[in-house]
């Protein structure tokens, strides 16, 4: 097998040399890429700071397969053999609701780091940067479907409090781990129906950001994001923390801006987007998942627009810009091989982009031969890209092709099956 794929390498290489492509290159800027994978995929969202959690703030997780992580131990475990079967060094992307309080109770405006200490060993030992997001849902005083942006001062305080000492669990795991952590603010409020004061919880949310924010933390630990959203279940007429509230917020305060792949209209794509708010903005942070028909949150899959905004990504040379981050949950498939779908994949668009002729193809666009262009983009589209991400995978010491699925599968009998 072995052999196979180093031969099919090799031939695949002269393939893609003829057309100007160094795949040693390409693997060699792979092998650098850091995607950030969602705890919350391995439990539907659940976190541990009350078993009987339901998932709200619009968002849902269907189905209800078998095996679901239902303690930090669990999820650690779940996590390292999805790992173990996607090439590359990650990081790991946790959520408030995933802090391990030792069956205290510990309100979501009182947590620190002392509660991720497990989280930042576990990353540490395995040379992992991690991500943060506050919890702004999912919480009795989330239940008025208002958060920061609440006309209520004492639930607005409160969360406005938990986004603040998020943000200080941030600055703890960029310190441990030596890698920047992204703090990600995203917060459900909004109205299902027409709503007549949409300019009065915009300012209140203004105003709890500014505050939020007023604390400076050394970039080289913490980095702040924004994530907007068009509409929720829920929130279907009015999201607060709509595109243009946040680009400007990002805009005007330097932070970074994320961009959800299912938090926009139908028709409207994340990868055409990219290129414009980096016009304006330093960095920003993705949140790859697949909308089908709505803000599913779907797997995602090496579809047209995971393609794109990879090739968006390389194209721009925008790496040290862009934060790579997954967010999808289903939970009417294996859930570790959802994470392993879905990031084989987000790997495989990025392997795809490396491997196009950049250079000849703009020159062709500025020449004006769109002819050849599009001609050159449908010759890329059967060119021996799998024999490439075979010779990564068996580089990087996980599994070739489909060989994942039976470690999922054994993986499935001896354990999770058994939860
Ligand atoms: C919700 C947002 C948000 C969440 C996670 C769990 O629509 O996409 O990023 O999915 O924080
Ligand atoms: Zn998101």
């Amino acid at each position: 097998m072995e052999k196979k794929v180093n031969e099919s390498y090799e031939l695949a290489k002269e393939t893609y040399a003829k057309i100007g492509v160094d795949t040693d290159s390409a693997i060699e800027k792979l092998g650098k890429i850091s995607v950030s994978l969602h705890c919350w995929q391995g439990d539907d969202v659940g976190g541990f700071e009350n078993p009987d959690a339901v998932l709200d703030g619009g968002i849902m997780a269907t189905g209800n397969y078998p095996g679901k992580a239902r303690t930090a131990d669990e999820l650690r475990m779940d996590l390292d053999k999805a790992l173990s079967l996607i090439p590359g060094t990650h990081r790991l992307n946790l959520h408030a609701i995933y802090a391990e309080t030792g069956g205290k109770k510990v309100e979501r405006d009182k947590l620190g780091p002392e509660h991720f200490t497990n989280w930042v060993n576990w990353a540490k030992s395995r040379g992992m940067g991690l991500d943060f997001n506050p919890t702004c849902f999912s919480h009795p005083k989330a239940a008025s479907g208002f958060t920061l942006s609440s006309k209520d001062e004492d639930i607005r305080k409160f969360w406005v409090e938990h986004c603040i000492a998020c943000r200080k669990i941030g600055e703890y795991m960029g310190k441990e781990t030596g890698s920047p952590c992204v703090t990600n603010i995203w917060i459900p409020d909004g109205y299902k129906d027409i709503p007549i004061d949409r300019k009065g919880h915009r300012e209140i949310l203004k105003k709890s950001l500014d505050e939020i924010f007023e604390g400076k933390i050394d970039k080289s630990y913490n980095l702040d994001s924004v994530e907007c959203k068009l509409f929720g279940i829920g929130s279907e007429s009015y999201v607060v923390g709509s595109h243009e509230f946040y680009m400007g917020y990002a805009v005007k305060n330097k932070k970074l801006l994320c961009l959800d792949a299912g938090h926009f209209h139908p028709t409207e794509v994340i990868s055409d987007k990219i290129s414009s708010v980096l016009t304006f903005l330093d960095e920003i942070l993705l949140h790859v998942s697949r909308p089908v028909r709505w803000d599913s949150d779907h797997v995602v899959i090496l579809n047209d627009e995971l393609i794109a905004i990879a090739q968006e990504i390389i194209r721009g040379d925008y790496l040290d810009k862009i934060h790579i981050g997954l967010d999808f949950f289903d939970a009417s498939i294996n859930r570790l091989a959802a994470w392993v779908i879905g990031t084989r994949c987000m790997i495989k668009a990025l392997l795809l982009a490396l491997l196009e002729p950049i250079e000849i193809l703009k020159k062709l666009e500025d020449d004006g031969n769109f002819t050849e262009r599009l001609a050159m983009l449908e010759e890329l589209k059967t060119m021996p890209f799998g024999a490439v991400w075979d010779y990564y995978c068996l580089r990087s010491e996980v599994p070739t092709g489909a060989d994942w699925l039976k470690e999922v599968r054994d993986y499935e009998i001896s354990v999770t099956s058994k939860r």
